[in-house]
């Protein structure tokens, strides 16, 4: 699972990535376009540790989502050219965005539009995002339109319909995130990767001086907030990042001494996480217990893939207790004794906390 961090050259994109991934990467170096960081971070499960005690394993592993900082964006709207093969590919690959907004003053350094104004930033980048799937959903339709005359294939009229559909919303300028699609529609258009359909937390980064107004600040954004598919958070990811950087006594310091309670931090990755719909299932044994990070509403067959793509292909049966149930019982003998064990099958949704071991042939 990844996560794509956005935003205009300069807005402190680097910044909130060092935080979250507690990396060492340069900032205010005016990244160049195309480059991108990656790092990884664990979701915290306290079930684990109770997993652990059911298990005595070698290894406890969290569930890890990828973060990736991709410098490229520049608000531009206007020309087809550079959105189409000056931004980077590797922005495709994630499944929700966090776009940064420069939202502190700092006359040593100037805002590559000339002035510090969220409002414009959240729009221009958003039109970004539109105008690259603009221009990728006519080139597609092109394609499909010149393939029709030689050979009518259904699918070939259905994928057309869907983008169709995609054109009309991307031409009022809205973004294909706000578009009622079908689960099968939806499908049908995966394969194209559109920037303005992931769901998208806005990250205001304020200043160190506007650290005490953050949830007045966030209030006045609260109407872009739309349940599911953008939301907003106020953060001064320079003061995380500096954070990150110190050890568990100094940093408690610090935040006392700047009046910060609780961690910015964790709020920006669980409404992410929250954002993207992730949720974790579980495997164990004396080896190792393992949480891992998979979609809400992914069949076991798919969440196998998410440990190996051989117990994916080779997929037989699922066997799953639950976390509660597990934990009751004591031990996964004493499970089964009780009859909490069930098997099921591929086409089986997984719940959070699922504990599963999977039989497949390779
Ligand atoms: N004063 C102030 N400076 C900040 C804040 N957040 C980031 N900066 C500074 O802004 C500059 C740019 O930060 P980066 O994190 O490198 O920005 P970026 O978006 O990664 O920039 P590019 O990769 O070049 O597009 C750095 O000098 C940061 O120290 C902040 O809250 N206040
Ligand atoms: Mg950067």
């Amino acid at each position: 699972m990844i996560i794509g961090i956005i935003g205009l050259p300069q807005s402190g994109k680097t910044t909130l990535f060092n935080a979250i991934c507690g990396t060492h990467q340069e900032t205010g170096g005016f990244t160049a376009k195309g480059e991108v960081h990656r790092g990884v971070v664990k979701v915290p499960d306290d079930r684990l540790a109770v997993l652990a005690e059911v298990y005595h394993p070698e290894k406890i592993s969290h569930a890890e989502v990828e973060w990736m900082d991709v410098a490229g964006f520049t608000g531009d709207a206007t020309d087809r050219k550079r959105v189409d093969t000056e931004l980077p590919s590797a922005v495709r690959e994630a499944e929700a965005l966090a776009h940064v907004v420069r939202y502190f003053e700092d006359p040593n350094l100037q805002h590559p539009m000339g002035s510090v104004d969220p409002e414009r930033d959240i729009r221009v980048i958003e039109g970004e995002l539109i105008f690259a799937d603009l221009v990728l959903a006519e080139k597609r339709i092109e394609r499909i339109n010149r393939q029709l005359k030689v050979a009518p294939h259904d699918n070939l009229k259905r994928e057309k319909a869907v983008l169709d559909k995609c054109l009309e919303q991307l031409n009022i300028e809205k973004p294909l995130r706000e578009l009622d699609l079908s689960p099968d529609e939806e499908k049908t258009i995966r394969g194209f990767q559109f920037l303005s359909i992931k769901p998208k937390l806005i990250v205001l980064n304020i200043g160190e001086d506007l650290l005490p107004d953050r949830i007045e600040i966030q209030k006045k954004f609260a109407p872009l907030d739309k349940a599911g598919h953008c939301a907003i958070e106020a953060i001064s990811s320079k003061v995380q990042m500096e954070l990150a950087e110190l050890d568990d006594d100094d940093r408690q310091m610090f935040m006392d001494d700047l009046g910060i309670t609780g961690s910015a931090l964790d709020r920006i990755v669980q409404k992410s996480y929250d954002l993207l719909g992730v949720m974790s299932f579980l495997t164990g044994g004396d080896k190792e217990v393992h949480a891992w990070a998979i979609k809400r509403g992914t069949i076991a067959q798919k969440a196998a893939g998410a440990i190996h793509e051989d117990i994916e292909k080779g997929f037989i049966k699922a066997e799953v207790i639950e976390f509660e149930k597990l934990r009751e019982a004591g031990s996964e003998a004493e499970a089964k004794k009780r009859g909490w064990m069930r098997l099921e099958g591929k086409e089986y949704t997984v719940k959070d906390g699922d504990v599963i071991f999977f039989r497949f042939n390779v």
